[in-house]
């Protein structure tokens, strides 16, 4: 009855911003995202009918901020008759800033959740469940560049190009560290109910996905730069134009997209793409890895730079 789970975070190059369907968690738009290699969130569930309550540490701290999402997650997977959990994460990078950690640690949840409670799940059910934890969860089941549809009254998620077809590399700038003021789940109902720009965000986000498809089947570098930039700007700009405004960038985040638009000028294959919080991520073609970073590094206000290549999928690691 016990099980552990590894996932890493992804990073949407067309994003998911709004929902369609609140209790269900299901999103407005469809997104592709790359699974990152680097890092990641272990989740140990052990299930147990002699204990109290759910109990979760991270980073072998109590935490109860995450642990009513975590115990409505393992409701879901399990059957609210469970037994109790005891939750052990462990997270080797910056919580709730931004870095989708909420991704990683709902995939591992999720699949570690299933296991522990001898459930199979067919692969369509595993992303719905994970999605109704978080909707950017359910991208991380897979590995390489991921793409999340909408159904008719669900979600389908599937690789749509291994990583190791087109092993782009991942430069990511934190600018601080700290946890964001506003979580991406009220956030986005803030667009919805208030941007004047929400409506033609989501009436084009089927145009910037087949665009980015092309790209991803071409392998062309420049028109997947393009679209990423665009729909990542584009969200940023339904946020602004949110009230109350939602503005998740910092002055080291504009000094990174214009070292990283520095670059691109000189020839060098990357792009930018930022989230609900003021990292930079610098994707670029993977020649380019190491000036990307010096670059990045040697950026006003950048407090850390990590590297990392495309990775794997949401996976089981250990099952008793
Ligand atoms: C994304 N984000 O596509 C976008 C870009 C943030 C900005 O998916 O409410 O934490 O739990 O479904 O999954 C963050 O959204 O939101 C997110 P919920 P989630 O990566």
């Amino acid at each position: 009855m016990r099980a552990t789970a590894v996932a890493q975070p992804n990073i949407a190059l067309i994003k998911y911003w709004g929902k369609r369907d609140v209790t269900r968690n299901l999103p407005a738009v469809g997104s592709l995202s790359i699974t990152l290699a680097d890092l990641f969130t272990s989740m140990q569930i052990d299930l147990d009918r002699t204990a109290a309550c759910d109990e979760l540490t991270v980073n072998g701290i109590a935490d109860s901020d995450m642990l009513p999402r975590l115990s409505a997650c393992l409701d879901r997977v399990i059957g609210t008759d469970r037994a109790h959990a005891r939750i052990v994460s462990r997270c080797n990078f910056p919580v709730a800033a931004g870095l989708a950690s909420s991704a990683s640690a709902f995939a591992a949840a999720t699949v570690a959740a299933a296991a522990a409670a001898g459930k199979q799940y067919d692969p369509d059910r595993l992303a719905s469940l994970a999605g109704q934890a978080s909707g950017s969860a359910a991208r991380s089941l897979y590995g390489g560049f991921v793409e999340l549809r909408n159904t008719d009254d669900d979600i389908a998620v599937s690789t749509v190009l291994p990583a190791s077809d087109w092993p782009l590399v991942v430069v990511v700038a934190i600018t601080e560290s700290g946890p964001k003021a506003v979580g991406s789940t009220a956030a986005m109902e803030i667009s919805r109910k208030t941007s004047p720009f929400y409506a033609s965000w989501v009436a084009q986000q089927d145009a910037d996905l087949t665009v980015a498809r092309n790209a991803l089947q071409q392998r062309d570098f420049d028109k997947l730069a393009d679209i990423a930039e665009h729909n990542c700007l584009k969200m940023h700009s339904v946020m602004w134009a949110s009230r109350p405004p939602l503005v998740y960038w910092n002055a080291a985040t504009m000094r990174c997209m214009e070292t990283v638009r520095e670059l691109r000028r000189a020839g060098c294959g990357v792009f930018f793409t930022i989230d609900a919080g003021p990292q930079v991520k610098a994707v670029c073609l993977p020649e380019h890895a190491p000036r990307v970073k010096d670059a990045l590094s040697a950026t006003i206000g950048v407090q850390d730079v990590t590297t990392t290549g495309l990775g794997d999928g949401a996976r089981l690691v250990a099952q008793e």
